[in-house]
């Protein structure tokens, strides 16, 4: 279970605004504007309300501060319940929140309790990441590289499918590998006979997933995975532009899917 650390998360808002001018400078777009075309939605002010969750691992440092800094980074209102779970879930409809956010060790929820909307993290991450990647001014050949094909990546080489993509998949798990190109369609990609690629989405939990062999000078890469997936040296060496953040633009993919 690939579970974020307090160290994932210093400086959330500096990682977020990092992120914003890379996907601008890339696809014209800042994150908030991908999230309104992407769902057909808008904010209106929602008031969120975030409860930190005990259970399994427990309460993760600075976890629930930085969903506090992710949703005021895109204009939201919002705040921690003092108590965690049943009591903060209480306290926060108490409060009147309109949308409540928590996670536990495996689900990572956001909930619209006026219109009964639920979103799930995974999907959510995967979905908005892909999207970020199919705009790339570098996605003009549609073909794009999928690597992982779990709970973020197969959800968003879904959706990159759907949007006419060439999509070639590669995971280490053959069993998920073969699903997807049985359920999706998409092409295997083999490390053995790598190609170029100008857009690449990835989403393990592993270094070093992504050879160099697929690199193309400038291209992008799109990726929630913790930790990177490309070396310093890789970054610089093509010139890579790096979409990838720990949890906020996951965070407003799910806000902007239940509005
Ligand atoms: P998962 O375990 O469901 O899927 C990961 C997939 O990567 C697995 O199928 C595994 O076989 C594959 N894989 C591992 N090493 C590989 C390699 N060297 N080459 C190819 N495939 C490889 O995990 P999940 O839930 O999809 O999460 C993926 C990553 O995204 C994790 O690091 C997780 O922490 C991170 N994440 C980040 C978020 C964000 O907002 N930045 C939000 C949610 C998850
Ligand atoms: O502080 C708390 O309320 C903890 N219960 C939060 C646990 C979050 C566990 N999930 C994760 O670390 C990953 C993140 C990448 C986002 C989704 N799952
Ligand atoms: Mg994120």
């Amino acid at each position: 279970m690939a579970l974020l650390t307090p160290a994932d998360l210093i400086e959330i808002n500096r990682q977020l605004a990092i992120s914003d001018e890379v996907v601008r400078k890339s696809t014209g777009f800042e994150i908030k504007g991908i999230c309104e075309a992407l769902y057909g939605t808008k904010a209106n002010s929602e008031k969120v309300g975030i409860v930190p969750i005990t259970s399994g691992n427990g309460i993760i440092g600075s976890f629930s501060e930085s969903l506090l800094a992710i949703v005021r980074y895109f204009g939201l209102e919002g705040f921690i319940t003092e108590k965690t779970d049943v009591s903060g879930y209480y306290e926060a409809l108490s409060a009147g929140a309109d949308i409540v956010l928590m996670a536990d060790d495996y689900t990572y929820l956001a909930h619209n309790l006026k219109n009964g909307k639920i979103a799930n993290n995974q999907p959510c991450t995967g979905i908005i990441y892909a999207e970020i990647a199919s705009r790339a001014k570098q996605a003009g050949s549609k073909e794009i590289l999928v690597v992982g094909l779990g709970k973020v990546g197969f959800p968003g080489a879904e959706h990159l499918k759907k949007k006419g993509f060439s999509v070639y998949g590669y995971d280490l798990d053959k069993t998920l590998l073969q699903r997807a190109v049985s359920k999706l369609r998409i092409l295997p990609f083999s490390p053995e006979n790598p190609k170029k690629f100008p857009v690449i989405f990835e989403a393990t939990p592993c270094p070093n997933t992504i050879p160099e062999a697929v690199l193309e000078q400038g291209c992008l890469v799109s990726t929630p995975g913790i930790p990177c997936a490309l070396s310093e040296n890789l970054l610089e060496k093509y010139a890579v532009e790096l979409v990838a953040e720990p949890l906020g633009i996951g965070t407003v993919s799910m806000l902007y899917s239940i509005f």
